[in-house]
């Protein structure tokens, strides 16, 4: 890595960039490191509007349950908004939404404010109160973040369920949390095409298990019939009708949980990643200052879905915390065709666009194919900084990235950080760190990153391990709704004394530089289109369907969506071969879908007599892995109870 080009940063950039140069950089880590509460407790001052200030900063007495900020008092939806509005920017546009058809709606911080306290005085007349879940299972537009901040407006804790999970998915989450109030739409617009909501908390809801739930909201989007359960469901129309737009906000200390988001681990079971608010908020606010050097003058696009953590901070908490105006969009980037991203930057003139990966892979092949949706075709001179978020970016589509789509002349942040992680952790700072392809660089200011062997020591630069997080910050998560200890073992496992956050990635630093380079999960976790999914949790869902037996699910890289998920299966009747093999892959694949959700189909299915088994049992995953991506097995496999299953799972 270290003979690699480095790209600079231009000139103009550093000059006014809130981290300036590297010195500049490294002064900042080093003020960490000499006053680590003292430097995270000025950005929670500087950054946050308390209504009590705090007088404890780190509270490790629990550990490891930390406490940031404990003893101060604060509103999230207050320092989204109010504070905006107060300081006489209430005419300054927050959100530019663009539909799935094109339209586009714009809201200013005034009207966002009235919308979110209106809400928030329907939610209360329905009887959510502080501590109170809402789950809200809404597509991507101003109701989504509405929702989100009236919930944080009164305390409630909000638990947003991505659209495209199914029925089933929806119902753990919804139970999981206990929510009093789901928050729904009848349908949304996805590449032009309407798919139900509604239909599907419905039948979440008739599975039973979801008693806590009171009420349903139901927000017109699609206007596609729906079915109506009188006395629980209402419309989102009705619910405000009458409430006042004026809402005091709850105060809640900063440890308040802001929202759990359910994401993937190595069981089957889903995790609901609890947030905080005042430790939280200063990340998500900090990030956009310094990863993003949001200045007021910036148009900001984040492609995120609200479902994922990305679309919490940096569309619904980080931008409007720091007052920015920022594009929402529903749809996909390929409809209606795949130069979607780059019209939408040159019509609303977007200067900081943060994406996935795997869009973008997605578009360097659209536009090979097709001229007419090449970047080059627009006018993106908008554009100062790109972002790159979800799955390790590779050097190819780096480069396209940075030559098609910033011209050269914009710096792209590569920035590492999970659900758990609330804000970035690892990133370049678009003014200071020279770029290599592929690394997301170095540790966020304040954020001690290390690489590990097992024991927890660390190894030198140039030799893998595991990534950790040596000590707590602000924004990190508090604990696994319900399942604390489940928590404590993920995350602070015993191997490393309870010391260090255990990331679940693995991690190699460059000899030379110390960039650090992400290689990947080091659990059962696959990142598909930058979706977490748990390989056991896709098991189970196999397993639930009456014609399999048995079930192991890999990765394989997949070259537009980063990895591909291979499935190999034993069924409970002979190994079907030719169109019967075809037609029980299909059924299986949309099984999938139903019970998790599309983005979980496996995009291959094998079947097996037997799966390759270790003598004591345990499923050679190893083997599993080189089957998928089509290797040569070499090694010994003499430990198998089975070798000559092996031929038959070749594909
Ligand atoms: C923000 C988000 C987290 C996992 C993480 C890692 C992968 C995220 C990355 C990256 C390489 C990056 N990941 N960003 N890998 N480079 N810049 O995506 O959260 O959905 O929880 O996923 O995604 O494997 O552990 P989440």
């Amino acid at each position: 890595m270290s003979e690699q080009k480095l790209y600079y940063p231009p000139e103009a950039l550093v000059k006014n960039a809130a981290v300036s140069g590297m010195d500049h950089y490294r002064r900042l880590c080093e003020e960490a490191e000499r006053d680590y509460e003292g430097y995270w407790a000025n950005h929670a001052r500087n950054l946050l509007t308390w209504k009590k200030p705090f007088t404890q900063v780190l509270d490790e007495s629990n550990a490891p349950f930390f406490k940031w900020f404990a003893d101060g008092v604060l509103n999230a939806s207050y320092n989204c908004l109010d504070r905006h509005v107060e300081a006489g920017k209430g005419d300054r546009v927050a959100i530019i939404f663009e539909s799935d058809d094109g339209q586009v709606t714009k809201v200013t911080y005034a009207e966002l404010l009235k919308r979110v306290a209106q809400f928030a005085n329907a939610l209360k007349a329905l009887g959510v109160k502080k501590g109170d879940r809402v789950v809200i299972y809404l597509p991507m537009g101003v109701e989504g973040v509405v929702a989100m901040q009236a919930c944080a407006r009164i305390g409630a804790t909000h638990s947003v369920v991505f659209g495209g999970f199914s029925a089933q998915a929806l119902k753990d989450r919804i139970q999981d949390a206990g929510a009093k109030v789901v928050v729904t739409s009848d349908g949304q617009f996805r590449g032009g095409k309407q798919l139900p909501l509604k239909a599907i908390v419905d039948e979440a809801i008739g599975m039973g298990g979801c008693d806590t739930v009171e009420k349903v909201i139901v927000n017109k989007r699609t206007g596609m019939a729906i079915n109506w359960v009188e006395g629980r469901d209402l419309w989102w129309s009705d619910a405000i009708a009458g409430q006042s737009d004026v809402c005091e906000p709850e105060w809640v200390e900063a440890e308040h949980p802001l929202f759990l988001l359910y994401t993937s681990g190595s069981t089957g079971k889903p995790k609901g990643v609890q947030h905080s608010t005042g430790g939280y908020l200063t990340h998500a606010a900090l990030t956009m200052l310094w990863t993003f050097d949001y200045k007021p003058e910036d148009i900001f696009w984040c492609t995120a879905d609200i479902g994922w953590i990305t679309g919490h901070t940096y569309v619904c908490y980080g931008p409007l915390a720091v007052g920015a105006t920022q594009v929402v969009f529903e749809g996909v980037p390929t409809y209606p065709d795949a130069s979607r991203f780059w019209r939408m930057i040159e019509a609303h003139k977007v200067s900081i666009f943060y994406t996935a990966p795997t869009a973008i892979r997605a578009l360097i092949k659209a536009s090979e194919s097709n001229p007419d949706v090449h970047p080059k075709r627009f006018d993106l001179s908008s554009l100062r900084i790109l972002g790159s978020v979800g799955e390790p970016i590779n050097p190819a589509a780096w480069e396209w990235y940075y030559r098609e789509v910033g011209g050269e002349r914009c710096p792209i942040v590569d920035t590492w950080w999970q659900t758990e992680t609330g804000g970035h952790m690892i990133t370049p700072l678009p003014g200071a760190t020279p770029l290599v392809p592929g690394s997301c660089t170095l540790p966020f200011p304040g954020i001690q990153a290390a690489v590990v062997d097992e024991t927890g020591n660390e190894v030198p630069w140039g030799q893998g391990g595991f990534l950790v997080i040596k000590k707590p910050w602000p924004s990190m998560i508090r604990t696994i709704w319900g399942d604390p200890e489940r928590f404590k073992k993920s995350y602070y496992p015993a191997d490393f004394q309870g010391k260090l956050y255990l990331a679940g990635d693995g991690a190699i630093r460059d000899p030379e530089t110390g960039y650090f380079t992400i290689t990947g999960r080091i659990d059962d976790v696959l990142n598909v289109s930058g979706h977490r999914m748990g390989t056991m949790e896709i098991e189970s869902a196999l397993v639930a369907h009456e014609l399999v037996a048995e079930a192991a699910v890999v990765g394989r890289p997949d070259e537009v969506t980063g990895e591909a998920i291979v499935a190999f299966v034993v069924l409970t009747r002979p190994r079907p071969e030719g169109e019967e093999a075809a037609q029980i892959v299909k059924e299986l694949q949309n099984w999938v879908a139903k019970e998790i959700g599309p983005i979980a189909k496996p995009k291959e299915i094998r079947f097996g007599d037997n799966l390759p088994k270790t003598r004591s049992g345990k499923i050679m995953r190893r083997l599993l892995r080189q089957l998928a991506k089509g290797e040569e097995i070499t090694q010994d496999t003499s430990t198998l109870e089975n070798p000559a299953i092996l031929e038959q799972l070749k594909g």
